[in-house]
């Protein structure tokens, strides 16, 4: 089954994982350095031990590919996975007069009566950054995120490079080049960023007419991250191999701190005990040729047969 080396990944972190105190306060099992392979040919590895919710996944990667790096656009399509980064720096800034929203994220966990609050607050928020385009602009954009850092990369000397554009133009000319590589990760910027990118890089490769990929992940969150990642690293390799006219190969997924927050351990023991249905298939709108010109509706998932929601909260 195409989702084995994810479930392989998980168990191992249960069985050889090591207490770790993180960042959030929440506190993680953890392994460094493990790597997973996927066949892309055989299915397209969007879990089914649970649901996993395509369309936030087919949203985000677009924006991404079109180098938006303002939560707005992501609203409009009712995807949140981005809101608790911008919530941070608009309740951070003197312009927020609310209640004191410090540490929203763990006080969220323990705190219901906080959590209340705190979700209220947060929708007041999304509801103006899409009212109101002034404000979106101040507090809706998260700077040097991936959008920006693909599309848009700075260089010492003020112009802009489009690694995205540079990469398929290599895979389509050059394609025995070992050089087709996507950096996120310019220690220039990872001190002034809202979250110094967890997807670090990646790389592609060429042979026998198929597309393969390899993403090193410097951080990754076992339950809640990691089944979006694979799954939109999948959909990348898939659309530029169509692009550059190659059937997709495999996705390699290295990981640098795999980690299985204290606070998910219960809901990914109870995925383990699910059986994986056959590996959906992915479904992308003919007519469209670049990467960056499809629209929300121009990619789909067939066939995806899953097990219900597991409900976890995310660490901020
Ligand atoms: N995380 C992921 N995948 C992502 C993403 C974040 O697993 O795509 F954006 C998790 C990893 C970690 C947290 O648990 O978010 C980032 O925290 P830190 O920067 O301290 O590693």
């Amino acid at each position: 089954m195409l989702e084995d080396a994810y479930l392989n990944l998980a168990k191992f972190i249960l069985e050889n994982g090591q207490k770790k105190e993180d960042r959030t306060g929440t506190g993680t099992i953890s392994y460094f350095g493990y790597q997973m392979r996927f066949d892309l040919s055989e299915g397209f590895p969007l879990l089914t031990t649970k649901n996993v919710p395509f369309r936030l996944i087919k949203s985000e990667l677009l924006w991404f590919l079109q180098g938006d790096t303002n939560i707005r656009y992501l609203l409009q399509n009712n995807n949140h996975i981005w809101d608790e980064w911008a919530f941070k720096k608009w309740i951070t800034s003197s312009e927020y007069q609310g209640p004191d929203m410090t540490d929203f994220g763990l006080r969220a966990q323990n705190d219901p009566k906080f959590k209340k609050e705190y979700l209220k607050q947060k929708q007041i928020f999304c509801e103006k950054i899409i009212d109101d385009e002034n404000f979106a602009a101040k507090y809706g954009d998260l700077g040097l995120v991936y959008g920006s850092q693909w599309r848009n990369w700075k260089t010492s000397t003020g112009e802009a490079i489009d690694q995205i554009k540079n990469v398929i133009h290599t895979i389509k000319t050059n394609p025995n080049s070992r050089r087709m590589i996507v950096t996120a990760w310019n220690p220039e910027d990872v001190d002034n960023v809202a979250l110094p990118p967890c997807h670090t890089m990646f790389q592609f490769y060429v042979n026998d007419g198929k597309l393969s990929c390899q993403l090193y992940q410097r951080s990754a969150d076992v339950f809640l991250g990691v089944p979006f990642n694979i799954a939109s690293y999948a959909l990348l390799t898939n659309l530029i191999a169509k692009e550059c006219g190659l059937k997709p190969g495999a996705f390699i997924h290295t990981l640098g701190d795999a980690h299985i927050y204290l606070n998910h351990i219960e809901q990914i023991k109870q995925q383990l005990t699910r059986k994986p249905y056959k590996a959906p298939k992915l479904w992308l709108n003919p007519d469209k040729k670049s990467v960056f010109d499809y629209d929300i509706d121009d990619i789909k998932v067939e066939g995806y047969q899953h097990h219900k929601t597991i409900k976890g909260s995310v660490a901020v």
